[in-house]
């Protein structure tokens, strides 16, 4: 995706996920925002964009951050809020290992704790190591853990599947970790 539009696909992500207010944006309860309202607003806050741009963004988006309501007059984030918002996703049976990439200066904390949300409502797993190397690379060398979702489901903990394909779970207690 151009220059241009990355810019956007990250301003319209810290609206949606994260700061609605900041823009003037309300979500609703499922986290779906107007999209001449959410238009309108970047406008007036100074970035530029046009419904055309939107689409290309929503539709070429590397990982389909960003879905249309089946009327395409609505917009939400499919995954990654810190603001609250209930996506509606139904508790799904995981594959028995998902990855999380991170990085060696976390291991310490998440070998005591296991894996936290942090700032968001869920730990984010992948179902490819690929994935978690390149989420893991975001912040150095990926280091990737691997999770017994089998046996993390069998226990009883509930996963959920974004409509962009990233598993999320509440946390990972350290017993189902391994590196
Ligand atoms: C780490 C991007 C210390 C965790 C990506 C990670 C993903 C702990 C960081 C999505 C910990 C949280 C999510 C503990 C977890 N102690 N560190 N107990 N538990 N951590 O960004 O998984 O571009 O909230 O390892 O591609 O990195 O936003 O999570 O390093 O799909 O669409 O705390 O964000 O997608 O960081 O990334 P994040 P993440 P988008």
């Amino acid at each position: 995706m151009e220059v241009e539009l990355v810019r956007l696909s990250k301003v319209i992500s810290r609206a949606l996920r994260h700061r609605p207010e900041a823009i003037g944006i309300t979500l609703d309860r499922n986290g779906w925002c107007d999209v001449h309202a959410l238009i309108d607003a970047l406008i007036k806050h100074g970035t530029p964009i046009t419904r055309e741009q939107l689409d290309v963004i929503v539709r070429g988006n590397d990982k389909a951050r960003f879905a249309l309501s089946e009327d395409g007059a609505r917009i939400r984030a499919q995954q990654g809020h810190s603001v609250e918002v209930d996506l509606q996703l139904r508790p799904k049976i995981p594959p028995p290992v998902l990855y999380h990439g991170t990085v060696a200066e976390h291991l310490e904390s998440i070998r005591k704790a296991g894996l936290l949300p942090m700032k968001r409502h869920h730990v984010h797993l992948s179902r490819d190591s690929k994935t978690a190397a390149d989420v893991g690379a975001r912040r150095g060398k990926p280091v990737i853990l691997l999770v017994d979702a089998y046996r993390m489901h069998r226990d009883g903990h509930r996963f959920f599947l974004s409509g962009n394909g990233v598993w999320l779970v509440e946390k990972v207690p350290p017993q189902y970790l391994t590196s």
